[in-house]
């Protein structure tokens, strides 16, 4: 599926389609510092220096493209250009094509802000590279520790560090950044639904009430590497046979479970040969609930059932949490008014976690919500209708509209 749009609108949807596509997932596979995230980079850059944005990056890599003048209480909207492995078209860059065509709308005629207005990219949303969702809005925030952040390593054992050193940002500077948290007054995220919220409802666009607290889990089995045709059926600690139990009783802890929801979407094997029984597996957990507590019992008894999968097994495993995101409520008092702006919009919680949730108890934020006729995301099959997308960016240019026209009381004017 294509995010082809034959609209002047949107077209930024159409001027990335061909970005970091991936034959083998299908989709599209577009990393941290990688070729297609540059190539990503780059076209923002292009695209928001042509509606007479000005880009900065950040000293974590976020993009962000001022109007005027960067200053305090600034109006701040955008999402990510990074994907899943294999993902779909609209999961962040519906955000930052919205944003920027907001923008342009505003610019193009006239429109005279009260306040700053920045459009932002966030890094690595996905933690597709190095593990850690909204790695960028979590290092800005301070919701990621800096050092343990620089350790972190991707597939091929490259540091974050590397990786930031060999993309021009200083890897000593990554890690909370006050100035640029401290101009944002208003932080609004457009984005896909990723459910079938809109569709249920029938409607095109909704608010954000709540997401999911969320985390992730690093699995790592170890048995013992041997032979697969010397090596007895009894005389084997087959790592691959104690996750495949584990990840059967992931998926009956969560199913057990009041709405709660597990799933192992990656494993890796070592060394991963046909005729090699491994010498460890790690696979990686991804549990959401609606509270904190019950993500922590699910994920509780996640690990006690893995244990008990184990016994007998003579594999051993250990269980890191790799990143936890608490349940976020976005505040009614910033949303309710942009909903009246709208004319009333339903408000729809969130599966799916958002760089917006990271900012939501720090800086006023919001989030809108563009229908998904398949209910489907981080797959190819994610999809927006053009007429749905389009209704996106008329909201966002009027809640932009709306707020922009508040002026900044005089003391914090730049
Ligand atoms: O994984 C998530 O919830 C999000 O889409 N980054
Ligand atoms: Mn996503
Ligand atoms: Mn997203």
């Amino acid at each position: 599926m294509t995010a082809t749009v034959a609209h002047g609108m949107l077209a930024g949807l159409d001027e990335i389609d061909a970005v970091g596509r991936d034959s083998r997932a299908g989709g599209y596979s577009r990393h941290l510092w990688q070729p297609a995230d540059f190539e990503l980079r780059s076209w923002f850059v292009e695209r928001a220096t042509r509606i007479g944005l000005a880009v900065e990056t950040d000293r974590n890599g976020n993009l962000w493209a001022w109007w005027g003048r960067p200053g305090p209480n600034a109006v701040v909207t955008g999402s990510h250009l990074d994907s899943v492995p294999g993902g779909g078209a609209f999961d962040g860059p519906l955000g930052v094509v919205s944003a920027l065509d907001a923008v342009a709308a505003l610019t193009a005629d006239g429109f005279r802000a009260s306040r700053p207005l920045a459009v932002v990219v966030f890094a690595e949303e996905e933690g597709s590279r190095f593990g850690v969702a909204c790695l960028g809005s979590r290092l800005m925030t301070g919701a990621i520790d800096a050092d343990r952040a620089r350790g972190l390593t991707d597939a091929g054992g490259i540091t974050l560090a590397e990786a930031a050193s060999a993309a021009g940002i200083e890897a000593a500077r990554l890690g909370v950044d006050r100035e640029a948290l401290d101009r944002i007054g208003l932080f609004v995220e457009l984005h896909v639904e990723q459910g079938r919220g809109l569709v249920d409802l029938g409607r095109p666009l909704a608010l954000a009430s709540s997401i999911l607290a969320h985390g992730r889990w690093r699995l790592t089995f170890t048995g013992e590497g041997n032979h697969a045709g010397a090596t007895a059926m009894s005389d084997r600690r087959d790592p691959v046979l104690a996750a495949a139990r584990a990840i059967v009783a992931v998926n009956d802890a969560a199913v057990a479970s009041d709405g709660a929801r597990a799933t192992v979407g990656r494993i890796s094997v070592v060394p991963g040969a046909t005729n090699a029984i491994a010498s460890s597996v790690v696979a990686w957990l991804d549990a959401r609930a609606a509270t904190d507590a019950a993500t922590r019992a699910l994920v509780a008894d996640v690990a006690e059932r893995v244990e008990e999968c184990l016994v007998g097994s003579g594999c051993a495993v250990t269980i890191s949490e790799e990143s936890w995101s608490g349940v976020v409520e976005f505040d009614p008092g910033v949303s309710t008014p942009l909903a009246t702006t709208l004319g009333g919009l339903p408000s729809l919680a969130s599966g799916a976690g958002h760089d917006a949730g990271i900012l939501a108890g720090l800086v006023p934020s919001a989030m809108l919500f563009v229908r998904n006729p398949t209910g489907v995301s981080h797959s190819p099959a994610e999809f927006a209708e053009t007429a749905d997308c389009l209704a996106g960016v008329t909201a966002l240019e009027r809640v932009l509209r709306s707020v922009l026209a508040v002026p900044v009381p005089r003391e914090t004017v730049p």
